[in-house]
């Protein structure tokens, strides 16, 4: 039996259940995947009788209730450290731009919602969202140039990638103009297996899960 279960959404669009899911599989949890298909707009009522503040990712583990994604990468680093980097100074800079993203870029994530089937070249784009899409490129260019990649914090993927993963899949859907840095960290991350495996399974989700606002968005 497993020792709980992660509650997360549709993988082709859910941002957040991304975040949730590579840090629960980061730390090497033994959980069940409880996947509910999100109905748009905030509007899942299965999700609001599950998870205490209504939204997913939403872990219970061993006695523990966790939710909201910082909250998530927090405990998965409680079971497994080395998943923020080992320095001192880096593992502050790492958590710093983790709760930057948690905080953060509603601009970038209202206009380029996360789609994982679907590409939008040139779309999405307006000033909020390019000033929250500079901001990224600047954190990456920091954190890269002093690691030297091919990841945030160099050779082992850590819970800021994983909490920047979903952007890296807004820019591949979407498109905007990007640096070659950011382009590719972005490859970097694309081909993590972890990615991978869940952009896969997002591919096998059915038809019925499609929602429109997101196919075919203004
Ligand atoms: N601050 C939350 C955000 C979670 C969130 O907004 N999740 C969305 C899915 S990506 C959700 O649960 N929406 C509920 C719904 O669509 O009914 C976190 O860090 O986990």
């Amino acid at each position: 039996m497993a020792d709980g279960r992660l509650v997360i959404g549709t993988k082709r669009y859910s941002s957040w259940s991304l975040r949730g899911w590579l840090m629960v599989h980061m730390a090497g949890l033994d959980v069940e995947e409880v996947l509910v298909p999100l109905a748009g707009g905030g509007g899942t009522q299965e999700i609001k009788a599950i998870s205490p503040n209504g939204l997913v990712p939403y872990l219970e583990h061993l006695g523990a209730r966790i939710w909201e994604s910082i909250a998530i990468a927090e405990y998965c680093s409680e079971i497994a450290p080395t998943l923020w980097p080992a320095d001192r100074i880096a593992r502050a800079h790492a958590r710093s731009i983790a709760a930057e993203m948690h905080a953060g870029f509603r601009a970038l994530r209202m206009a380029m919602p996360m789609n994982l089937g679907r590409s939008f070249p040139g779309k999405g784009r307006n000033p909020e969202c390019l000033a929250d899409i500079a901001r990224v490129e600047a954190i990456w260019a920091e954190a890269l140039a002093a690691h030297t990649g091919p990841f945030l914090f160099g050779r082992a993927f850590t819970l800021a990638d994983a909490m920047y993963a979903p952007v890296v899949t807004r820019f591949l859907t979407w498109q905007p103009e990007l640096s070659d840095a950011t382009k590719a960290y972005c490859q970097a991350v694309r081909a993590h297996p972890l990615v991978d495996r869940w952009y896969r399974e997002a591919a096998a989700e059915p038809q019925e899960w499609l929602l429109e606002k997101y196919e075919n968005p203004a």
